[in-house]
């Protein structure tokens, strides 16, 4: 084995991080015994990849997961004209599975309907509703939790995907909201409500607790979501997806960024995730200087793991189709890559996450299109992939 003087020190990443082997920067010497095992044979000329390679010596596939989608029974099942989408998490309350989702009625017409009463998209018009269930396969729905506001209201249009955080004995429900017109550039805020039951009843706060950067700038009158004349922050026009999570003393809210003047950049839409932290649930949330803490994604999907976040990376970008950690909460890496998974997922915050890298991930919630029209909540089921090896 060569080893040359000029290879004997890198930026070597040494696994003793999370239980699935996490890499933590340190100069080392590359052992023989790695080199080996990888097959590199000129330590002096480590590739890129080389690297990263011997960066994860003791990484196996904990993090490797596969999934598996199926329907429900009861009130959850597709009904006709109906769509229930973006399932939260699912809590379990004295042996009661509760989930809250977007519920909404009828065709959705699009923007440019001249319908005075239409729905722009899916979830345009809608209210979030709850249901509950004793084996998580049927579902009895329990009726709306938080709905649009008044007229004047700034999610007087539309309240929907929504997720639950359970703390020191209080509800949270975090939701996206739409006020006033429906139009391609209307901004998109967050809203929050809390209860001191999972059947409500809900107190909604008076003000959105998270907003768009304001620093983008439109380009002309027309309602054009791509014409800017600056785009501005990642979530410039649309903040999306709230996931509120206790984290190390404080109120973590993790959400998906939508910019203006969005584009398809490599690897599909440019949709990136951040995070606005809080010492109180109610807030002020403020938005981490380290936004945006993803190249990719789509619904937010995250929980606690070793320590730190592990996030469900789905939908687009480069890094689409991944399982990422940080163990700070905000600078995630790859810890997996993933055949696709599941949309929207609600975890089960049931489970105990904490057992391996995806036991968060054995079974929740999804949701599927039937048409543009409709869309319903089914169950997915997750698991390591195991890959056998042919002698
Ligand atoms: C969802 C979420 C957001 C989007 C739309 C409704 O899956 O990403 O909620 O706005 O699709």
């Amino acid at each position: 084995m060569r080893v040359y003087a000029s290879a004997l020190f890198f930026l070597l990443c040494i696994g003793c991080g999370p239980k699935g082997g996490h890499p933590v920067a340190t100069e080392v010497e590359p052992s023989p015994e790695a080199l080996d095992h990888l097959g590199i044979t000129n330590a002096d000329h480590l590739s890129a990849a080389s690297k990263r390679a011997l960066a994860w010596p003791e990484r196996g596939n904990e993090w490797f997961a596969e999934f598996s989608v199926s329907d429900l029974k009861g009130d959850l099942a597709y009904e006709e004209g109906v769509t229930r989408r973006d399932p939260s998490a699912i809590i379990q309350e004295e042996g009661l599975y509760y989930v809250w989702y977007t519920k909404g009625v009828g065709p959705t017409n699009g923007f440019d309907s001249d319908l005075p009463d239409k729905k722009v998209f899916p979830w345009d018009r809608c209210d979030i509703w709850y249901a509950t269930s004793s084996d998580g396969i049927t579902w009895d729905e329990q009726g709306p939790a938080v709905e649009r506001g008044t007229s004047g209201a700034y999610d007087d249009r539309s309240v929907f995907t929504t997720e639950i955080l359970v703390h020191d004995g209080k509800y949270y429900l975090t939701y996206q909201t739409v006020g006033g017109e429906y139009v391609r550039r209307v901004k998109n805020q967050v809203g929050l409500a809390w209860a001191d039951s999972p059947r409500g009843p809900w107190t909604k706060s008076q003000e959105p607790i998270l907003s768009p950067a304001d620093n983008g700038v439109w380009k002309g009158e027309e309602d054009d979501r791509f014409a800017v004349e600056k785009k501005g922050d990642f979530d410039s026009h649309k903040v999306h997806d709230p996931c509120l999570l206790h984290y190390q003393g404080k109120f973590y809210l993790y959400y998906k960024g939508e910019q203006m003047g969005e584009e398809v950049t490599f690897g599909g839409r440019q949709i990136r995730h951040g995070v606005a932290i809080a010492d109180n649930p109610l807030g002020p949330y403020v938005k981490s200087l380290y936004n945006p803490i993803s190249n990719s994604g789509h619904e937010i999907c995250v929980w606690h793991y070793d320590g730190g976040i592990a996030s469900l990376i789905t939908t687009d970008g480069p890094e689409k189709n991944t399982i990422q950690w940080a163990e700070d909460g905000i600078n995630f890496e790859i810890m997996s890559v993933i055949k696709g998974a599941p949309h929207a997922i609600g975890l089960n915050r049931a489970l105990d996450h904490e057992e391996s890298p995806l036991a968060a991930l054995e079974w929740g919630l999804t949701h599927q299109y039937m048409n543009w029209h409709e869309q319903y909540i089914r169950r997915f089921e997750g698991k390591r992939r195991v890959q056998k090896m042919v002698n």
